[in-house]
């Protein structure tokens, strides 16, 4: 969770020196949910994610320099500099992206659990989403689909209570989002998402069910993002108390007081894990810096297939 928030706090930093262009969604926040439910998934289960994605990819191993790399939009970016921050794609750990189409992940996710369905292979693909997913008709396709299929596929619902500046009780007749689930027959429950041991816990049951034959499962973690929607948003929509009081649930925060509480960790151990997170972003700049940008004749590359000569 720490490399994830000094992570984004330096990408903040970089896109406010011009460093980092195009759109820049920050986790921050939100972080126990996608450290705690990563906990519960294996290497050879599959990702999917949203535009917040910057701290799924971090927690699922994608390398901070591909990450930064890609999002000074240079070929060495985990997916060549042509995604950037909201575009962030691993093959090597499962990870699916990155999507600027809210829902847009959701059929991906449902896609590949199909799949595995069909080829019978034990693998599970946990698919992280907005609250304001559920406003979209592919989420509700897709509920159905992956129940009536009973494909092994875990939602992931980031309820931060809010879509852009949108309330979800301003846009949903029904904001009890674990009973939109039920009501296609998923199982599904809320969870503290400011509570990175909840999130585990909750993800390990559900991954273990969606594993063993379940069929798809849905947790709605509840959340709050503390940064703007995005780094233009005036944040009209919320009053600053409002973000004080969450604010005081800060997973970072409490996680580490909790584990001093508990004797598992006391200050000396909290300077070298600053210092060695302080020095792998350094790292990550500093590759991204010497980064290089894929030359124009590449720049329809990859938008056909690729086919060898017969
Ligand atoms: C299909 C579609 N409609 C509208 C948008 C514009 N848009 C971008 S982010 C966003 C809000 C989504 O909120 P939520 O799903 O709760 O995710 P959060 O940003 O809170 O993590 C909207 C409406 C979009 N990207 N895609
Ligand atoms: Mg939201």
């Amino acid at each position: 969770m720490l490399r994830i928030r000094r992570f984004e706090e330096k990408c903040a930093e970089l896109y406010s020196a011009a460093k980092i262009r195009g759109f820049l969604h920050l986790y921050i926040g939100e972080e126990a949910v996608a450290v705690g439910a990563m906990q519960a998934l294996e290497a050879g289960d599959a990702i999917v994610a949203t535009y917040r994605e910057h701290g799924h990819a971090l927690a699922r191993g994608v390398s901070a320099a591909s990450i930064m790399a890609e999002m000074y939009g240079n070929r060495e970016g985990c997916s060549r500099g042509r995604g950037g921050s909201m575009h962030l794609f691993d093959a090597a750990t499962r990870f699916y992206g990155g999507n600027a189409i809210v829902g847009g992940g959701l059929p991906v996710a449902v896609g590949l659990a199909l799949a595995d369905k069909m080829q019978r292979r034990m693998r599970v693909t946990a698919c992280f989403f907005g609250e304001g997913a559920v406003a979209e008709g592919e989420f509700h396709e897709c509920m159905n689909l992956a129940a009536l299929w009973k494909l092994p596929v875990l939602f992931l619902c980031e309820n931060n209570l809010y879509a852009m500046g949108t309330a979800l009780a301003r846009s949903e007749s029904e904001i009890n989002l674990s009973l939109k689930a039920s009501s296609y027959e998923i199982p599904a429950w809320p969870v503290d998402g400011m509570d990175v041991v909840a999130c585990e816990e909750a993800a390990r049951r559900a991954v273990e069910a969606v594993r063993s034959g379940g069929g798809p499962h849905f947790l709605e973690f509840r959340t709050y993002r503390f940064r703007a929607h995005s780094m233009f948003d005036p944040q009209l929509y919320r009053t600053k108390q409002e973000v004080e009081q969450w604010k005081t649930r800060d997973p970072v925060v409490s996680f580490r007081a909790r584990l001093r509480q508990e004797g598992l960790l006391n200050d000396e151990d909290l300077k070298p894990m600053e210092e060695d997170v302080a020095a792998e972003i350094a790292k990550a700049v500093e590759f991204a810096e010497a980064g290089t940008l894929e030359p124009v004749e590449e720049l329809t590359r990859f938008v056909y297939s690729e086919r060898t000569t017969p």
